[in-house]
């Protein structure tokens, strides 16, 4: 059920859409959503798709991935989240965005790393899906990684309407109500750095995803670390993502089964 309380503007716009709603998805293949809204106009086609039969080569190589921001963080602002008290309920402390999560060592969280160049694409994608949650109207996690046509269950955990807007500029772009607790589940058919998530009723909800190739990515943690395992000896651009400070670059060369370490810097603006 809608309740009285959430019909804004917003909700009505969501609700007119779903009405609306007869038109197909983009690539049936892609989804197994049965509320899908997504518009059914083209994207173009930047990126090639993954060659079919290219086996991911893979290795015993590591890279331990540091991100760090040197200046001062920007302070966070509490989320404010009266608007729904469904989402107000679950949490018993102040709620603080999370565009720049940094530790007293100024170790930054959520920045996404992957390998750029270097590295093959897997041939075939993993069937574990990823799961992107919804949880007291957060999302969890903030900022991950996922594999070409790897499953993704969108999974909304309250008692509340959430709308997963989903705008890639490679991929097919989708729009889904989530009423009520519910699971759905998508695909990403070409790689794009980054997709971002947004919830249309609460609009402090945001989430990103990196589409890779292979399975030689990783998000850093509370403590700004994360390691991207199982690589084979070669040489490697690694790119660094961040959703306030953009993106940085470097190069690493691994013998076999050699780990490295590589740090990245990002400035406080
Ligand atoms: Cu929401």
């Amino acid at each position: 059920m809608i309740h009285a309380r959430f019909v804004s503007p917003t909700l009505i716009a969501v609700l007119v859409a779903i009405g609306c709603g007869s038109s197909k998805p983009q690539d049936a293949s892609a989804t197994t959503n049965t509320h899908d809204t997504s518009s059914p106009s083209a994207v173009p086609m930047q990126l090639a798709e993954t060659p079919a039969g290219t086996p991911a080569a893979s290795g015993t190589g590591t890279i331990q991935v540091t991100a760090k921001l040197e200046g001062t963080a920007p302070k966070a602002d509490t989320v404010k989240m009266s608007a729904d008290p469904v989402c107000q309920q679950k949490h018993q402390t102040p709620v603080y965005a999370e565009e720049v999560v940094v530790n007293d060592a100024g170790m930054l969280k959520n920045v996404f790393v992957y390998v750029k160049e270097g590295a093959s694409a897997s041939a075939a994608a993993p069937t574990t899906p990823v799961t992107l949650e919804q949880n007291g109207c957060w999302y969890a996690p903030r900022v991950f990684g996922i594999q070409v046509n790897q499953p993704l269950d969108i999974v909304n955990s309250d008692d509340t309407l959430h709308n997963v807007n989903a705008k890639p500029l490679l991929n097919a772009p989708f729009n889904v109500a989530q009423p009520s607790p519910m699971k759905t589940t998508k695909k990403f058919t070409k790689p794009e750095i980054m997709v971002k998530f947004k919830c249309n009723v609460h609009p402090w909800m945001n989430a990103y995803a990196g589409i890779v190739e292979n399975p030689f990515f990783g998000t850093t943690d509370a403590s700004g670390t994360t390691s991207i395992t199982g690589l084979p000896a070669g040489t490697y651009t690694l790119e660094a993502w961040q959703e306030k400070y953009g993106t940085r670059t470097q190069t690493v060369t691994l013998g076999s089964g050699e780990t490295k370490s590589v740090s990245f810097t990002f400035k406080a603006q």
